[in-house]
């Protein structure tokens, strides 16, 4: 067998998505895999398009790991997260044959199901501590035992991810003319350019222990609760924050440091026993070691779509099984159908998995990428028809060209620019 065509597909549906579809030489036999990356889309798409498909044509798509070790080691120029998310695509879209040609799911050639279901958490936001508190009261009604909660933060305008699950499925920051944030177009940043939000940590650090004790006064101890910080903390900010949430026993505090500053989660460690996860901006298997391998995280994070993929990421869960740390996997609106099922697929066959990150897709997703995973009571599945159980309409796909996007930037209250 005979890899013909490397399809590269980008598309709108409410969102930019990159998809990549590998056709062989087998007649109907093909794969679907997803390489987005969330403001950059057209660079992956060039890099799979320019210098990776040509690479590929005529090679036998089974031989998953040897290309996944080709295209990682052979252009010199290994990793990054543009490399790796064409590679996770490439990667993605070879399993889901794989699994077509055995006619088995995915999660059966990755070990079969270690749990009859995957347990999911959703995204709770709100301009106010009532605002979330009613979000996190309607996740609940609608079957979700782990809930992420994050509130606007007084004088900080504009604060991410505050808008729930919604927005985090199809929200978009789309370059407009004259776009700009409270008025900060005078630093630069209006035009036809990324919204900007204001952020200042001494606010934020009082306002996320206040938000915590209020959910928990209203909402009880039996609800799963937890923050994601986005890495914008010190060490010891991340530190103080994790102390002072100690007493509400969160399920897990994300993201909490810069990628580049693993050591200082020993600094985190030693004030706190709040459970901390971390990785969806690595980009390689040794950037997760460290925190592994000294047990400086309880879940690691990385995103399937920027690690490189199933192969990666199953040796990464094989890692962190051995020093009892689990997986939280990336599974946010910015990654297809395809990488969501991926992560369910991978999740299903994980010993040490932990809980997935899910977004609900608007119809127009559904209509273009189909079969994603379906959520009940708490829990995810993905079909069990071979391959991935994903696809792609192409002639839908051609209905909702590229529009250029981007996310927030972050600015201090001095106008110096801060982490996204
Ligand atoms: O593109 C950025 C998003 O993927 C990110 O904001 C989502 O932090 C995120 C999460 O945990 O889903
Ligand atoms: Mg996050």
């Amino acid at each position: 067998m005979k890899i013909t065509e490397v399809r590269v597909i980008v598309t709108c549906p409410t969102r930019n998505y990159v998809v990549v579809k590998i056709l062989t030489d087998e007649p109907g036999l093909y794969g679907v895999g997803d390489a987005t990356l969330n403001g950059r889309e057209l660079a992956v798409a060039t890099a799979l398009k320019e210098h990776i498909a040509p690479l590929l044509i005529g090679r036998d798509p089974d031989r998953i790991e040897d290309i996944w070790q080709m295209l990682f080691r052979g252009p010199y120029w290994r990793g990054g997260p543009v490399q790796m998310t064409a590679l996770a695509g490439i990667d993605i879209a070879l399993w889901d044959i794989k699994g077509k040609r055995a006619g088995m799911p995915v999660y059966s050639l990755l070990g079969g199901k270690t749990r009859d279901g995957v347990l999911a958490y959703t995204h709770a936001g709100g301009s106010d501590f009532n605002e979330v508190e009613d979000d996190v009261r309607r996740k609940i009604a609608a079957g979700f035992k782990v809930v992420r909660c994050q509130v606007a933060i007084p004088g900080n305008a504009g604060t991410y991810g505050t808008g729930g699950g919604a927005e985090a499925a199809s929200a978009t920051w789309r370059e407009q003319p004259g776009n700009s944030h409270s008025g900060r177009s005078a630093w630069g940043d209006g035009g036809p350019m990324p919204m900007v939000e204001t952020w200042e940590p001494a606010p934020y650090l009082r306002t996320i222990p206040r938000l915590f004790a209020h959910l928990r006064d209203q909402l009880g101890d039996e609800i799963e609760l937890f923050h994601d910080v986005h890495e914008r903390l010190t060490p010891i900010q991340a530190a103080r924050l994790a102390k002072e949430l100690e007493p509400y026993h969160l399920f897990f505090l994300e993201d909490c440091l810069r990628p580049e500053h693993k050591e200082s989660f020993r600094l985190i460690r030693n004030h706190s026993t709040t459970p901390l996860a971390m990785g969806e901006l690595f980009h390689s298997r040794w950037d997760c070691v460290p925190l592994l391998t000294e047990q400086l995280i309880d879940f690691i994070r990385c995103d399937l779509g920027h690690i490189g993929g199933i192969t990666e990421a199953q040796k990464i869960a094989h890692i962190a099984e051995t020093f009892y740390v689990q997986t939280a996997w990336h599974g946010p609106g910015d990654i297809g159908p395809a990488m969501h099922a991926a992560n369910v697929h991978l999740d299903f066959a994980t010993a040490n998995f932990g809980i997935q990150e899910m977004v609900s897709f608007p119809a127009q997703v559904h209509e273009v990428l189909p079969g994603a995973p379906t959520f009940e009571r708490g829990y995810l599945q993905v079909s069990d028809k071979p391959g991935l159980g994903t696809d792609v309409n192409e002639e839908a796909a051609a209905k909702y060209p590229y529009e250029r996007a981007y996310l927030p930037m972050t600015r201090r209250a001095d106008g110096s620019m801060m982490d996204w």
